[in-house]
């Protein structure tokens, strides 16, 4: 199996390139891991202390979970993995079966901040957006999708994803094999990444 672990900021415009990647190939073969499923369990909590959780932050993550179900697809067993609800903020009763592939494409913000994780990629690639681009995407796609307003958006922007960001996420781009600038959609980037997946579905 290969891995291919897909970092970058969020409104980097990483899920627009994994789905212009794997879209026309056949999904026994490529699959797509997200970090958002492994966002921990807060069922403990009640929905105003969900909402306060720092979501940029690498605690957030069920890392060991992400680290064990990557490990079980590569030894060729099927996972259940969580589903996650951006409205209630935490983990649902729900899982999907997931069967190993010839490809996993493994995607999020955080995804490139743990050793054993980075071990377990075949290619790393960062996909990089200048802030303002990501900050505009951030903000249309949490008004337009998430029900947010701007005045939330632009406080969480600033007082959490930007240090976040600074912090953990792009120390990260040094550990990439391939860095992917996407200010505007890059279609070169995208095919030169549909062809090693050809080569190794082939
Ligand atoms: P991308 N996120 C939410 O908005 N709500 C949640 O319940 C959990 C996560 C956001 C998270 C992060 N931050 O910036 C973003 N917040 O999802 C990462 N708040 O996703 O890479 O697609 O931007
Ligand atoms: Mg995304």
């Amino acid at each position: 199996m290969l891995i291919i672990g897909i970092a970058g900021g969020t409104g980097c415009g990483k899920t627009t390139v994994v789905n212009q990647i794997i879209n026309e190939f056949p999904n026994e073969e490529v699959g797509v891991i997200s970090q958002d499923s492994y966002y921990n369990d807060l069922s403990h909590l009640t929905y105003e202390e969900r909402s306060q959780i720092n979501f940029d932050h690498p605690r957030a993550i069920d890392f060991d979970l992400l680290v064990s179900h990557l490990k079980s697809l590569k030894e060729g067993l099927p996972i259940h993995q969580p589903v996650y609800s951006f409205v209630k903020h935490n983990r649902t009763e729900d899982t999907i079966l997931s069967h190993p592939r010839k490809v996993m494409i493994v995607e999020g913000i955080l995804i490139m901040t743990q050793p054993e994780i980075r071990e377990l990629f075949d290619i790393k690639i960062f996909v990089h957006a200048d802030s303002d681009e990501r900050l505009i995407r951030r903000l249309k796609r949490d008004i337009n999708e998430r029900g947010r307003d701007l005045e939330e958006v632009l406080n969480r922007y600033q007082h959490t994803l930007k240090p976040m960001h600074d912090q953990f996420i792009e120390p990260t781009k040094e550990f990439a094999d391939i860095i992917i600038p996407n200010n505007k959609y890059n279609t070169v980037a995208v095919d030169i990444v549909r062809t090693i997946i050809n080569d190794k579905i082939g």
